[in-house]
C-alpha cells in the first residue's frame, strides 16, 4: 500500500463538467451508464486516467464510438488527443455483495450509497477527487413495488412507469459538486414531511425517510432540521439553496451521517427517537448531527476541499458550527465540557500515539483512517481559537469573505485562514502552525506575587513533544484565557493573553492581594496545562470561578490529584486516603442551590480511566483502577445523605438536566451500599422514559448481581426486535465491571442481536468494550486483546473501515507495562500477518509496530 503526500498535490489535467448517470437497479446485475463531459485542462495531457475499483466494465465509448482502454487494478486509462469529448462508460456492480458499505450497497433491502471519501469509484470510473466539480443528472430505474422511492441529489425533474412493474425517476442538481457528495437511495420507507420558509420567503420541502413502522420516531429529527436552518440564517447569515431537503435513515452505515447535497443519508442512530426508546443524550446527539450535516451545505458543499488532506477545512469548521448551534440552543457550559472531554480523553491519546497527525495531515495511505478526532475535534478547537482571537464580529466577517471568494470552489485550509486574516486585520501567520504541527503542546505556568508592588507575574512556557511523524516543533500562537480571583472570590482581572514564545512573562499590575489564578479557562487552546495547584486553590476555584467550565475543570484537577496520590500510596504499600477538603468541596457542589443541575452531574462524573491515563507518562493500570474506585467510593459515602436527598427531590422532575443528576446520584449510591440496588430496580420498573431505564441499568453495571441479571433479561425481552435499542444492551454488557464480562461477550457474538456485518452492532459490543472497559480490555492474561483481535480479523474481510476504527485502543500501547505491551504487539503482529490485509488496517498496524 502506497502513501500519498500533500506536497505532491497537482491540479487535475482533465476535468468533468457534467455527468449523466443512469442506474438500472437489478440486484447482482445492477448497471450504471455514466456519460461524462470531459474537458482537457492541460494541453500536454494525452492520457485520461480514471479511478475505479471492484467493477465489471461492459463498454467504454468516446463520442459514441468504442475506444480501447487499459484497465489497472484501481484505474482505467484512455489515450486521447481531444480537448473536449463525451465519455460513456457502462459498469456492472453487485450491491448485495458489498459489505464494506462504500459505494452502492444494500441496507435492509434498500439501495443506498456512501461515496465519501473515495466510494464513488466503486460506482463508475471517474475523476474521483474533490477538486473535480460536475453538474449531475441522475436517472434511476427499479422495481416499483420493492422500491417505490427513487432518490438522488438536487431537484426531481421527471418520473414515470415502465413495463414489468418497473418505474423511474430523474433528478437534477444545479450546483456543481465533487463525486463524494453524490447519493442515491431506492427503497420502501415511511415518509415524514414538513416545510421550512427561508428568510427570503422560499418554501423548502423537508422529507425524512425511515424504515416502515418508525414514522413516530422521526419527529425530533425534522424539528432539529428546522432549528438548524433557522439558526444558520440568524447566526451565520446562510440560507438553504434547493427546493427540497431529504434525510434517509439506514441501519447499515459506517459513519454517523453523510452530507450529500440535498439528500443526507443518516445512520438510524442519529434519526430515530421517541422517549421510550431514546435517551436525552440520544436526543441531543440527533440535534447535533442533523445540524452538522445541514451546516455542511455551506461549509463543505458550496465551498469544498481541494484535496483530502484539507478535510479539516470542512470538518473542523462544521464541528465548530454544530457545537455553537448546540450551545446557543442549550447549555453552553455543558456543551463545552463535552467537547473538552473528547479532546482530553481521545484526541490527546491519538496525538501521542502512532497515528499522530496534524489537523491537516501530510501523508495518507487510506483516507478513511483520517476521519479522526484530530481532524474533526482538534480541527474545531483550532477554529474556536480563531474565533477567540478575532471575536464574533470579525470572525463572521471572515466567513462572509470566505464565501464571497470561494463559493463554488474547492479550496485549502490556507484559503480559509487568508479570508479570516484579510477580513479581520489580525496577523495569523504564526497561528497557521496549528494546521501543520501535530502533537499536544505542554504549557507550564509559574506564578510569582510581589506584594510590595502589587504586581503578579506569570511565566508561561510551551513545548510540544516529538510525535510519531514529526520531530521538530515550533512555538505556537496560543490564546490563553485567565481570571484572577481574590481571597473573597471576587474577579480581579479577566483577560485572553497571546502566548507566542517558548517562554514568556506576563505582568499584571494593581493586583492588591495574592490572587488565585483560573488558567486556560474554557480550555482556550487544546494544550496540556501544568500548574502546581494546591488543594485550597482548587477548592476556591470550584466555588468562585466566574466560568462554570472553570469550576468543572478545577473539580477534575482536584479529584485527579487525589486519585494519583492514592496510586502512589498503593505503590508504596500505604493506606489510601482522601483529603477531607476534597470531599467537602464535592458536598458543597451538591448542596449549592444555584448551580445548573447538568453541571453538578458533570462534576460528580469522575474522570474516566482513559482521561486519567492521558494525564500520566506511564500507568500501572490495576493501581489506577483501584485508586479511582476508592476515591469514588469515599466521595459517595461521605455525601450519602445529600445524594439520597437529591435523588429523591429529582425523582419526578421532567427535564434532562434533572434526570442527568438523578442518574449520577443513583450511580454513586451503588458504591455506598448494595441496599441502593432497590432504588435502581424501582427506577427501572417505574421508568417513563429510556433515560431513566438506562440510568438504572448503568448504575447496576459495576458488578454482577441478581438484580442486574433480572433487569437485563427484562430489557432483552422487551426490546429484542428493536436493533438500535438492543445496541444499548450490548454496550451495557461490554462495559460491565463483572469479572465474567469477557466470557459473556464471547457468547454474545452469537446472539441474534449481534452481527459482524452491521457497524452499529460491532461498535456497540466490540468497540465499546475496547474503548470503554479498559480494566477488562487490558486483562493481564491478554484475553481482552484476543477478543478484539479475533473480531478485527473477521472484520478485515467484511468491513475494513470499521475494523480500522475499533483497533485504536490496541495501537495505543505506549503507556502500559511491558508484559501488556508485548501482548498488544503480538496481537498486532497477528493482524499484520494476514494474507489479505486491508489498506485500512495495514496503515495503522504498520505505524504502531513501526
Ligand atoms: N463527511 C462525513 C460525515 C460528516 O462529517 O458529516
Ligand atoms: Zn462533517
Amino acid at each position: 500500500a502506497q502513501a500519498k503526500y500533500l506536497k505532491d498535490y497537482t491540479a487535475p489535467r482533465f476535468t468533468i463538467t457534467h455527468l449523466d448517470l443512469s442506474f438500472t437497479l437489478e440486484g447482482k446485475e445492477t448497471q450504471v451508464v455514466a456519460k461524462s463531459q470531459v474537458v482537457r485542462l492541460d494541453s500536454t495531457a494525452t492520457c485520461l486516467i480514471l479511478d475505479g475499483d471492484e467493477m465489471k466494465i461492459l463498454s467504454v465509448k468516446i463520442n459514441g464510438e468504442d475506444v480501447s482502454y487499459k484497465q489497472g487494478l484501481t484505474n482505467l486509462s484512455i489515450d486521447t488527443q481531444l480537448d473536449e469529448f463525451q465519455l460513456e462508460i457502462v459498469t456492472q456492480l453487485d450491491p448485495e455483495a458489498n459489505l464494506s458499505l462504500e459505494g452502492l450497497y444494500m441496507s435492509d433491502g434498500a439501495y443506498c450509497t456512501q461515496c465519501e471519501a473515495e466510494g464513488f469509484r466503486r460506482i463508475t470510473y471517474f475523476l474521483d477527487r474533490p477538486d473535480v466539480l460536475a453538474i449531475y443528472t441522475v436517472r434511476i430505474e427499479a422495481d416499483k413495488t420493492a422500491f417505490p422511492y427513487l432518490l438522488s441529489n438536487g431537484n426531481p425533474i421527471e418520473k414515470g412507469s415502465l413495463d414489468g412493474d418497473r418505474h423511474f425517476a430523474k433528478w437534477h442538481d444545479p450546483f456543481p459538486k465533487p463525486a463524494y457528495l453524490f447519493a442515491l437511495v431506492a427503497g420502501d420507507f415511511d415518509l415524514l414531511e414538513d416545510e421550512f420558509i427561508t428568510r427570503s420567503n422560499r418554501a423548502v420541502k423537508l422529507q425524512v425517510f425511515v424504515d416502515k413502522g418508525n414514522l413516530n420516531k422521526a419527529h425530533h429529527a425534522i424539528a432539529s432540521l428546522k432549528k438548524s436552518m433557522a439558526w444558520d440564517e440568524s447566526r451565520f447569515n446562510l440560507e438553504y439553496d434547493l427546493d427540497i431537503y431529504m434525510i434517509v435513515a439506514v441501519d447499515f452505515f459506517n459513519m454517523g451521517a453523510m452530507e450529500n447535497k440535498g439528500l443526507n443519508v443518516f445512520n438510524t442512530k442519529y434519526v430515530l427517537a421517541d422517549t421510550s426508546s431514546a435517551t436525552d443524550e440520544d436526543y441531543h446527539g440527533i440535534e447535533a448531527v442533523v445540524g452538522h450535516e445541514y451546516f455542511h451545505n455551506w461549509t463543505g458543499n458550496r465551498v469544498t476541499c481541494r484535496d483530502w488532506f484539507q478535510l479539516s477545512l470542512k470538518e473542523g469548521l462544521t464541528v465548530f458550527r454544530d457545537q455553537e448551534f448546540s450551545s446557543d440552543l442549550g447549555s453552553r457550559a455543558v456543551n463545552r465540557i463535552h467537547a473538552i472531554k473528547v479532546i482530553k480523553n481521545q484526541q490527546f491519546a491519538e496525538d501521542s500515539g502512532p497515528m499522530s497527525h496534524p489537523i491537516r495531515p501530510e501523508s495518507v495511505i487510506e483516507m478513511n483512517n483520517f476521519y479522526t478526532v484530530t481532524v474533526y475535534n482538534k480541527g474545531a478547537e483550532v477554529i474556536r481559537m480563531l474565533h477567540t482571537l478575532l471575536g464574533e464580529q470579525k470572525f463572521q466577517a471572515g466567513m462572509q469573505l470566505y464565501f464571497q471568494r470561494h463559493d463554488g470552489q474547492a479550496v485549502t485550509c490556507d484559503d480559509f485562514v487568508a479570508a479570516m486574516q484579510d477580513a479581520s486585520g489580525v496577523d495569523l501567520v504564526q497561528f497557521k502552525l496549528w494546521y501543520s504541527q501535530s502533537g499536544t503542546p505542554v504549557v507550564t505556568v509559574e506564578e510569582d506575587y510581589d506584594e510590595v508592588n502589587a504586581c503578579y507575574r506569570l511565566t508561561i512556557k510551551q513545548t510540544t513533544p516529538e510525535s510519531a511523524e514529526q520531530k521538530d516543533k515550533q512555538a505556537l500562537h496560543i490564546p490563553f484565557d485567565l481570571e484572577l480571583l481574590s481571597g473573597q472570590g471576587e474577579s480581579m482581572l479577566s483577560a485572553v493573553i497571546d502566548v507566542k514564545q517558548a517562554s514568556q512573562e506576563f505582568i499584571f499590575n494593581d493586583i492588591t492581594e495574592k490572587p488565585v489564578p483560573s488558567l486556560l479557562q474554557n480550555f482556550s487552546a487544546p494544550v496540556k496545562l501544568v500548574f502546581d495547584y494546591s488543594i485550597e486553590q482548587l477548592v476556591h476555584l470550584m466555588r468562585f470561578a466566574s466560568s462554570e467550565v472553570a469550576r468543572w475543570e478545577a473539580s477534575v484537577t482536584l479529584v485527579s490529584q487525589s486519585i494519583w496520590d492514592n496510586v502512589a500510596n498503593l505503590q508504596l504499600n500505604q493506606a489510601m486516603h482522601v483529603d477531607p477538603r476534597v470531599v467537602d468541596a464535592y458536598r458543597g457542589v451538591l448542596l449549592s442551590p444555584s448551580l445548573d443541575l447538568a453541571l453538578v452531574a458533570e462534576i460528580f462524573t469522575l474522570p474516566s480511566v482513559s482521561a486519567l491515563i492521558e494525564q500520566a507518562e506511564s500507568v500501572e493500570l490495576d493501581a489506577l483502577g483501584t485508586a479511582r474506585d476508592y476515591v469514588a467510593e469515599e466521595i459517595a459515602t461521605a455525601c450519602e445523605d445529600e445524594l439520597v436527598t437529591r435523588y429523591r427531590e429529582l425523582a419526578g422532575v421532567d427535564n434532562a438536566a434533572a434526570r442527568a443528576l438523578k442518574n449520577t446520584c443513583l450511580f454513586l449510591l451503588q458504591k455506598v451500599s448494595d441496599e441502593y440496588q432497590e432504588y435502581a430496580e424501582d427506577q427501572y420498573v417505574q421508568a417513563a422514559n429510556m433515560t431513566d431505564s438506562l440510568g438504572a441499568l448503568q448504575a447496576l453495571n459495576g458488578e454482577a448481581s441478581s438484580v442486574r441479571t433480572r433487569l437485563m433479561a427484562d430489557y432483552e425481552s422487551k426490546w429484542k426486535s428493536t436493533p438500535l435499542v438492543m445496541d444499548k444492551w450490548l454496550t451495557l454488557h461490554a462495559t460491565c465491571g463483572d469479572d465474567k464480562c469477557l466470557e459473556t461477550l464471547v457468547a454474545l457474538t452469537d446472539h441474534e442481536s449481534f452481527s459482524y456485518s452491521n457497524p452499529n452492532r460491532v461498535r456497540s459490543l466490540v468497540g465499546a468494550f475496547a474503548a470503554g472497559n479498559l480494566i477488562q480490555f487490558h486483562d493481564i492474561e491478554g484475553k481482552g486483546y484476543d477478543f478484539l483481535t479475533d473480531a478485527i480479523i473477521k472484520l478485515n474481510k467484511v468491513n475494513p473501515q470499521v475494523a480500522a476504527r475499533i483497533i485504536t485502543p490496541l495501537i495505543q500501547f505506549k503507556k502500559f507495562d511491558s508484559s501488556r505491551q508485548a501482548m498488544m504487539k503480538a496481537s498486532l503482529e497477528r493482524i499484520l500477518g494476514l494474507p489479505d490485509l486491508s489498506k485500512d488496517l495495514y496503515e495503522k498496524v504498520s505505524k504502531a509496530l513501526g
